[in-house]
């Protein structure tokens, strides 16, 4: 049986030649080094689209002091849930957290309830990375295991900054 082994034979030299030409090219990715003009540009246009959020963040998981701004989300009088017995659920709908200013004590969690997949909730300041961000589900607890304040928002209808639909959390 001559002609399969043949045909076979002729599969095998020309993958082989397939092969031995792909592999002669690597290294094409040495010409990324923008000017600095197009540095420039890219550095405000990042800035000015998301302001500050990813940043905000990458302190925070990099374990830095990235804490609030005064009267994050405009809150200045927080619902004490310190109690023992007191409740820390965090509610919401669109387009608002109830209650928007919890405080609760150290080692304390705090519950959000609603719907993620609408609403999916971010943290956006506090000197940890603490509430998860979540955009599926309709319940997500989070331990609180350093006092401070920790703001967090709806990507879709708040900010980072504490504008819109945004709430805060401090712990004691
Ligand atoms: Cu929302």
């Amino acid at each position: 049986m001559p002609r399969p082994y043949s045909v076979v034979l002729a599969v095998m030299l020309a993958s082989a030649c397939g092969g031995s030409s792909d592999g002669s090219d690597a290294g094409s990715g040495t010409d990324a080094s923008p000017s600095a003009a197009d540095a420039t540009a890219a550095t405000g246009l990042d800035a000015t689209a998301e302001p500050g959020l990813d940043a905000s963040l990458e302190a925070a998981d990099a374990g830095g002091n990235s804490g609030c701004a005064a009267a994050f989300a405009g809150c200045a009088d927080y619902l004490d849930a310190t109690g023992p017995s007191a409740d820390r659920t965090v509610s919401f709908t669109c387009c608002q957290y109830t209650p928007k200013c919890l405080k609760i004590a150290v080692g304390q969690s705090v519950t959000f309830s609603g719907p993620f997949g609408f609403h999916p909730v971010k943290q956006a300041c506090g000197s940890t990375p603490v509430i998860a961000s979540t955009s599926s589900g309709s319940s997500a607890s989070f331990v609180f295991g350093t006092p401070g304040e920790f703001g967090f928002f709806c990507p879709l209808h708040g900010s980072a900054d504490g504008t819109g639909m945004a709430g805060s959390i401090l712990v004691e």
